[in-house]
């Protein structure tokens, strides 16, 4: 399905990583990808699981460091010449605001939740636009604490808000380059990240007893529709906030 398309992957941190399932699934189905990482911590992590796949590249990416988008994007353009399908898979906030009262957030925290969890998609959107010559398809990660309150998700409930709202205008303005923009709302994983969610396991048990399905996603369900997102099957879908949670957002009382 993704045979001949390049794809660019921010956000693996380890095997675990939500950001590691599209990867895979993708790659099973012929695509070749370049990595980010975010510091030298995960170097070696990432540059194991790259190595894993076929003709991969692997590059430092810290989105709060412009020269390192920039520099990540020209590797790509050193090495493929083009750029296919995007994932966008990162997020941050303070772990001291991932707890307690969303009314205790701090500007520090407030500023640092919104950089990096949100701007960054429209940072690398547009790095990446110039490259994708025949169209594309960006994909990033949602939850529903964007649109609900989620106990101690707060200022990145907040984020993801304006994660999915940068989702539809940048689908408005690249739409006529051919490049698509799409969110999926993940249910809850058991990752890194979710752990810096103060309660994560009681959510999961609380999220796997009320969804439809009566279990919680797995992330390679997530994988999944990524690689659905970024391949042709999806050529008409644009601007939307996809759900990938075992139905758990369509329940009421
Ligand atoms: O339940 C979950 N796990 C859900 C996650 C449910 C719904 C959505 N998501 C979202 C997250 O909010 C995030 O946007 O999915 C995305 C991926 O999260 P993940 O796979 O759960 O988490 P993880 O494996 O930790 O990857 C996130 C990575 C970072 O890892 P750590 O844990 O080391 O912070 O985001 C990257 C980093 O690799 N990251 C950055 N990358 C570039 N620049 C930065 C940064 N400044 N900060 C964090």
């Amino acid at each position: 399905m993704l045979e001949n398309k390049i794809g660019m992957i921010f956000g693996v941190a380890n095997k675990r990583s939500i950001a590691w399932a599209c990867a895979s699934a993708c790659a099973e189905h012929g695509a070749r990808q370049a990595f980010t990482y975010q510091g030298d911590r995960l170097k070696e992590n990432v540059e194991k699981l790259a190595g894993e796949l076929t003709d991969s590249l692997v590059v430092p990416c810290d989105v709060t460091d412009q020269s390192e988008v920039d520099a990540a994007f020209a590797a790509v353009n050193d090495k493929y010449g083009r750029l296919d399908y995007l994932i966008h898979s990162i997020a941050f906030a303070p772990r001291e605001a991932l707890e307690g009262e969303f009314v205790t957030t701090t500007r520090d925290a407030f500023r640092t939740a919104l950089e990096i969890s949100a701007f960054s998609l429209t940072q690398v959107s547009l790095a990446a636009a110039p490259l994708m010559k025949d169209g594309g398809s960006i994909v990033t990660m949602s939850y529903y604490g964007a649109e609900k309150v989620v106990q101690n998700y707060n200022v990145m409930g907040v984020a993801k808000a304006a994660l999915e709202a940068s989702t539809r205008y940048l689908a408005a303005d690249l739409g006529k380059q051919n490049i698509r923009v799409n969110a999926i709302s993940a249910g809850p994983i058991n990752t890194l990240s979710a752990r810096g969610v103060k309660n994560m396991g009681s959510l999961l048990g609380y999220v796997g007893e009320k969804s439809p399905l009566k279990r919680n996603v797995t992330a390679a369900e997530v994988g999944n529709t990524a690689l659905f997102l970024v391949s042709d099957l999806a050529s008409g879908i644009t601007g939307e906030t996809i759900y990938v949670d075992c139905g758990y957002n369509i329940m009421g009382i």
